[in-house]
Order: C-alpha cells, then sequence, then structure tokens
C-alpha cells in the first residue's frame, strides 16, 4: 500500500539534545507545533513515532501491534529496569511474568503493605519531632526502602537502611543522568543486584530460611513457562523492580506536600477526612505533576493508522505526561483540580501516569494500587496527624529534569504529631 498520507515530521538528524532540554514538554511541544496527536521525530540517533492522547494510548497498548523487547536504551536498563525483567518481555512469556507480579498485588497484601508505612511514618515522626528541620525527600527514602524491605520480605539489618536507600533512589535518579552521575546509578544497580543475588542462592540452597508467603520467596521460586525457575539474576531484577519503585514514591509524596502547600483549600477540605476526597487529591497529584515522562515500544508488524504508514520496527513513543495534560480530555488541564476526578468516566487511556491498558495482558504499572495504598497514608499523615511548619524554600520544579522534585526536596521545620 502507498503512503496514503504523511506523518507530520520534524525535520533534523536528531533531537536528543532537545529532548534533554525540553524534558516533560519534548513531546507536547512537538505535538502542539505540528497540530498532531502522531507526529515522527528522531532521537537517539533513530526515527521514532510519538504518539498522545486517549485514542494513540488504545493504539500503543494493542499487544498485535506492539513489542517491547529490545526497546529500552542501555542507559535506562543499567540504572532503572536491570536485564532480563518484565518490561522487556512480550506475549505469553510477559503475562506470565506479569501475572507473578500481580499475584502479589491482592487486597490483603495492600493493606498490609498500607498497614507497614503507617507504622513507619508513626515512627519516623517520633525521631522528626527533635530534628531542627526534615528534608521530606531524604526521610521518605529512608521510610520508604523499610517499608518496601518489610513487605517484600527482603532481610534488611539497621545498619544497611542508609546505603541501601541512597543505592535505591539512585537507580530512578540517573536514568537520564549524563556521565559521572549516570554511572554512579550503574554501580548502584551492580551493588544491589550482587547482594540479591547472593540472597537467591541462599534461599534456593536453604541457607535461610524466609517466609514461603513473602514476595521474595514467592520470585524466587517462581517458574517459568517451561517450569524452570527463574534465573538468579532475574529474580533479583524483578524483586528491585518492586523495592525501587516503592521508594520512588517519595517524589510524588514531594508533589503531595506541594500541592498541599499551593493549594490551602483543598487542604481544608482534607482535613474533614473525607477519604473520596484524598482519592481524588491523589488522583489530581498523579495527574497533574511531571513524574514518568513517556513510554516506548516498537511496532510489531507494518500497519496503517488513520491513514498513516507505521513500518514494522519503528521506534514509538507514548506521552504519558502529555496525555494526562491533553485538552481534549481534561477542561482546563494545567489547572490542579481534584474534583475534575468527582464524576469523571474512567478510561485506562486517558489517565495514565503510570502507563495504561490492561494489567496483566500489557505493561501497565504492576504498581500502580500500591502506589495510592502508600499515597493514602502519607497524605493522611501530613494532613491529619501531624503538624509542621514549611519555612522558605525554593518550591519551584524542572520540567526539564527527569524525574523532577520541588528544588528544596520540601523542608519541613516544628513537625509534631497532631494533639
Ligand atoms: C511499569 C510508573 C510505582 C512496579 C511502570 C510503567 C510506568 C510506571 C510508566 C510502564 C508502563 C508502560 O511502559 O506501559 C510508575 C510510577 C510509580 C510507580 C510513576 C510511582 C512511584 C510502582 C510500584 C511498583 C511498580 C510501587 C511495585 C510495587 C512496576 C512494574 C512495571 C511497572 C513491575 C512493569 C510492568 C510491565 O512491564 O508489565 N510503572 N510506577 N511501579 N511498574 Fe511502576
Ligand atoms: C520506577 O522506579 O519504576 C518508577 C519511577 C521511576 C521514574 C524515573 C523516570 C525516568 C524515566 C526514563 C524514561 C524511560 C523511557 C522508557
Amino acid at each position: 500500500m502507498p503512503n496514503e498520507k504523511a506523518l507530520p515530521k520534524e525535520e533534523g538528524v536528531d533531537h536528543t539534545l532537545s529532548l534533554l532540554k525540553e524534558g516533560y514538554l519534548f513531546l507536547a511541544n512537538r505535538r502542539n507545533t505540528l497540530n498532531s496527536k502522531v507526529f515522527e521525530t528522531r532521537v537517539l540517533g533513530k526515527k521514532a513515532i510519538c504518539l498522545s492522547g486517549k485514542e494513540a494510548a488504545e493504539l500503543f497498548y494493542d499487544n498485535k501491534k506492539f513489542l517491547r523487547h529490545g526497546v529500552v536504551p542501555e542507559r535506562v536498563i543499567q540504572t532503572l529496569f536491570g536485564k532480563g525483567g518484565v518490561q522487556g518481555l512480550d506475549g505469553e512469556e510477559h503475562t506470565h511474568r506479569k501475572k507473578m507480579f500481580m499475584s502479589v498485588m491482592t487486597k490483603e497484601r495492600l493493606q498490609q503493605l498500607a498497614d507497614i508505612t503507617g507504622q513507619q511514618f508513626a515512627m519516623a515522626v517520633d525521631k522528626w519531632r527533635s530534628q531542627e528541620q526534615v528534608v521530606l525527600f531524604e526521610e521518605m527514602q529512608l521510610l520508604l526502602t523499610k517499608v518496601a524491605c518489610e513487605w517484600a520480605g527482603v532481610p534488611l539489618s539497621k545498619d544497611q537502611i542508609q546505603k541501601l536507600s541512597k543505592d535505591l533512589t539512585s537507580l530512578f535518579e540517573t536514568p537520564a543522568a549524563v556521565g559521572p552521575r549516570n554511572w554512579g546509578g550503574r554501580m548502584s544497580r551492580n551493588r544491589i543486584e550482587k547482594s540479591l543475588i547472593e540472597l537467591v542462592e541462599a534461599i534456593r540452597e536453604e541457607k535461610v530460611t524466609v517466609s514461603a508467603d513473602s514476595i521474595l520467596s514467592i520470585f524466587a521460586t517462581h517458574r517459568d513457562l517451561d517450569n524452570h525457575l527463574l534465573d538468579k539474576h532475574v529474580v533479583a531484577v524483578e524483586i528491585l523492580n518492586i523495592l525501587r519503585p516503592i521508594v520512588a514514591v517519595s517524589i510524588f509524596v514531594n508533589f503531595l506536600a506541594l500541592a498541599l502547600h499551593n493549594y490551602p483549600e483543598d487542604r481544608k477540605k482534607l482535613e474533614t477526612g473525607d477519604p473520596a476526597y484524598a482519592q481524588m487529591f491523589i488522583q489530581e497529584v498523579r495527574r497533574f505533576y511531571p513524574f514518568f515522562p513517556f513510554t516506548g515500544a516498537t511496532t510489531k508488524e507494518s500497519f496503517t493508522w488513520k491513514g498513516y504508514d507505521f513500518e514494522e520496527g519503528t521506534l514509538t513513543l507514548l506521552d504519558l505526561y502529555g496525555t494526562n495534560h491533553d485538552p481534549d480530555e481534561w477542561e482546563n488541564p494545567d489547572k490542579f483540580l481534584p474534583e475534575r476526578f468527582k464524576d469523571w468516566k474512567e478510561s485506562p487511556f486517558s489517565f495514565i501516569p503510570q502507563g495504561g491498558g490492561d494489567f496483566v495482558m500489557g505493561h501497565r504499572c504492576a504498581g500502580e494500587w500500591a502506589t495510592v495504598e502508600i499515597l493514602k497514608v502519607c497524605l493522611d499523615y501530613l494532613v491529619n496527624k501531624l503538624t509542621y511548619t514549611m519555612p522558605p524554600q525554593d518550591l519551584s520544579y524542572s520540567m526539564s529534569d527527569i524525574p523532577s522534585i520541588p528544588k528544596s526536596k520540601i523542608i519541613l521545620t516544628n513537625v509534631e504529631p497532631k494533639k
């Protein structure tokens, strides 16, 4: 079939530098200039088709049309994701592995995750009240490292907490960094993987006993489609796919605190303790603030969509941030309005801060419910269980740094439990 319609295209040899400069807005800026939710550009030395919006997300999550194998650049594999994990699997192999993840996202386990988060928060507050100031981002990393290990059943001694917390944070702070920072992330991954591999070996050789019901044990004894145990390195990567993102929730907690500061009217509504409003507030934080900019796949076969030819093997990026801010879907997308979720017609393709589509069949974030559960507990603490002051500080956040967090990392003073 001849090309019916030429894809709107950004000219030029490569736009990776613009991607680094424009960050979260790189795709939306081009969508606006080219006036199209599907267009072509070049990044990382390759042609890339870029998609944005609900309809395009629906296309992107069609398993018959897209593959994940070999898509993620090495700098991201070596830091954020690791080799051989669920993110790069396709077809039945993906579904089978994803079921392993979703099998630990039960109501009971999520309640347990919320309970552990609450306990750790209470202990942290005890410590914070004697501190002159609290840097919320750093404290949340420590707190969530403990939560993640306890929830997953990964043994963690007191003297390991600080180091592990720094290493886990480095995994999600460095994938887009250049030079030494990116190498630092790679070293963090090597260190944690090494100790997790040793742990898996010890479990398999019955040198340590862990509860058979723990996530660690479930992953270490999981069998693939051929009934083989997973490679111990892959188990380490998948355990890290639980631990790392739980610590990354610290970024959302920073944005929760920022939103509470910037929208005092909303804070007042939260003080009534209405769980429905808390849920809407959390959804709006996840929609509004920048976090995971885009995700990628390659076309499995050639096809035509809306008259545009997609050639087999083409890198395709889905704009997550831009879709959450699509003016065709969201009224006043750049306003923070939790109420918009009140009568929101749920769609797995228009609100996609953690990916879209189906959890098991597709690559939508396995930890989306876990994220919301953790955030509910943290929001309740910040609003109803704590008092604090926010001294003058730089609360701005960059739209080009990936990931982005408020510059001050949110400094709290006079932290006290609420009477
Ligand atoms: C996948 C975002 C928290 C586990 C993803 C994807 C995104 C995402 C964008 C990829 C979607 C796609 O490519 O289609 C986030 C954000 C989080 C978060 C912003 C906030 C911190 C979590 C948590 C867990 C988790 C807490 C586990 C407890 C995973 C896993 C995948 C994934 C295992 C791979 C799914 C697959 O490839 O099938 N996440 N996530 N994430 N996430 Fe999260
Ligand atoms: C996680 O740890 O999985 C959740 C949050 C990490 C966000 C880090 C943002 C970096 C995104 C890099 C782009 C990758 C594109 C495939």
